[in-house]
């Protein structure tokens, strides 16, 4: 997701962010440039025009064409813009303070409600919640059973009475069933149509009329292109959806629909679905992605991955050391070692920051032979040269070479990537300075 959107943005915002002056031509080609970008990725024009706008204003009113650093100033409002855009209001999940709260999953045919129902309350069960699915997609026999396959993949009960019985009529006896048993959420995974369709809003709204719901989340395919904007705002208009669930956004697509959906509706995006699998759910992070999106990567999500499955001594280690801007041999080694342990070294490199390129141009079995090469060099080092890899020379590079059974090249190589990635580090540490994190 947003590649090609991230790879233009990077670079439009290298391009000034060396720059010890602006002018108002740089300025209005990187405008210029911006725009292109975000119209190629499928952003909603309306959205685009708005979002450009706003640049502006704040470019002036912060007056950066005379500021001390003009690129790094521009980042930083393009960068707020972009959370702006994603939304910095309130995301959470709201529920009432006792008794019975519900949850609608709504959205069309394919676009994940089932799946995320499961989600979901695989989510809340872990926050102590009780939850119930209710099967309320009761055309076909299979998305029954689909909603059960997964419900007892994650222990939680499903709410059904098959397909003879009207949808509205197992929607209140599962409300009555809930509270007999105690449970504190119910989840309704409801029925979808390849397109918006009246008799289906008809029987969302008997439901939501029914219930009245603390929450209607509405999922929406990244994957498909500038009509979910349209199908957004005519959910919302017909029923006040309180949430988005942008889902597949594990995808490659281009990504711009999904992130005009909130502009356009003002409905804000509570989660993102990442993968097919029941712990592939994350709540949104605006910020997050707005970073990711501007290749500064995605370093508190790549943390937070990392703590769930590697040393946390050395998970910690390693972030202090590329926030302070430091980066060694051995950091380069530790991430290495760790990483294995993570998955696919591409999505890990994608959370990395300016690596985004480099995740690219990854084959993931050839990157095992790489990696097992990128260690057997490092191993060869001397402490000294792996804390500081500038005092090697043409000699040392030799005997590193025969140490690793690799050659000169080879180590010349992992030089000129380290000497890349340090500098990364380096420029991202003090963005991130700038914006105080
Ligand atoms: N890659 C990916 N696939 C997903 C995600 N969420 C759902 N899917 C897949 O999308 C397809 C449709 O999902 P489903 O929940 O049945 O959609 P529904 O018709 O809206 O209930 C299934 O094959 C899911 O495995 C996601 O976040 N990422
Ligand atoms: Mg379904």
């Amino acid at each position: 997701m947003f590649d090609s959107l991230q790879e233009k943005l990077t670079k439009t915002l290298r391009n000034v962010q060396g720059k010890g002056k602006l002018s108002e031509r740089n300025m209005e080609e990187t405008l210029k440039e911006i725009r292109v970008a975000l119209l190629e990725s499928d952003v909603n024009y309306k959205v685009v025009k708005d979002f450009l706008e706003k640049i502006r204003q704040e470019s002036i009113g912060q007056d950066v064409l005379n500021a001390v650093e003009p690129g790094q100033l521009l980042v930083k409002i393009v960068h707020d813009e972009i959370v702006k855009l994603l939304g910095d209001e309130d995301n959470t999940l709201h529920f009432k303070e006792s008794g019975l709260s519900s949850i609608m999953i709504v959205g069309l045919q394919g676009t994940g409600k089932t799946t995320q129902a499961a989600k979901l309350a695989n989510l809340l069960k872990k926050q102590g919640r009780k939850p119930l699915l209710v099967a309320a997609d009761i055309i076909r026999p299979a998305a029954i059973e689909q909603l059960q396959t997964l419900g007892k993949q994650i222990d939680v009960e499903v709410y059904s009475e098959g397909i003879g019985v009207p949808v509205i009529t197992q929607v209140a006896n599962s409300v009555k069933y809930a509270e007999e048993k105690g449970y504190d959420t119910l989840l309704i995974d409801t029925a979808g149509r390849l397109q918006i369709d009246e008799e289906l809003m008809q029987e969302l709204k008997d439901i939501k009329d029914l219930i009245h719901p603390d929450e209607i989340l509405l999922t929406v395919d990244a994957m498909t292109g500038q009509d979910i904007v349209n199908v957004a705002q005519t959910f919302n208009e017909l029923l006040d959806v309180t949430g988005l669930i942008l889902t597949k956004f594990d995808g490659d697509a281009k990504g711009g629909a999904a992130l005009s959906v909130k502009a356009v509706t003002g409905v804000p995006i509570k989660f993102a679905g990442v993968g097919e699998k029941i712990s592939d759910l994350e709540t949104f992070h605006p910020d997050r992605l707005a970073q990711r999106i501007l290749g500064m990567g995605d370093i508190v999500s790549f943390v937070e991955k990392a703590q769930e499955e590697i040393d946390m001594r050395k998970a910690e280690e390693m972030a202090n050391h590329l926030m302070e801007g430091k980066f060694t041999m051995n950091d380069l080694l530790s991430s290495i070692e760790q990483s294995r342990k993570l998955g696919p070294l591409s999505s890990i490199m994608k959370m990395m920051p300016g690596m985004g390129d480099m995740a690219r141009a990854i084959n993931d079995s050839d990157a095992d032979e790489e990696l097992k090469k990128i260690k057997a060099i490092i191993q060869s080092m001397t402490p000294e040269e792996r804390e500081d890899p500038s005092i090697m020379r043409s000699s040392h590079k030799r005997r590193i070479a025969k140490g690793s059974g690799t050659r000169v090249e080879d180590v010349n190589k992992l030089c000129n990537q380290y000497d890349k990635m340090k500098k990364l580090f380096k420029n991202m540490s003090s963005m991130q300075s700038l914006f105080r994190m």
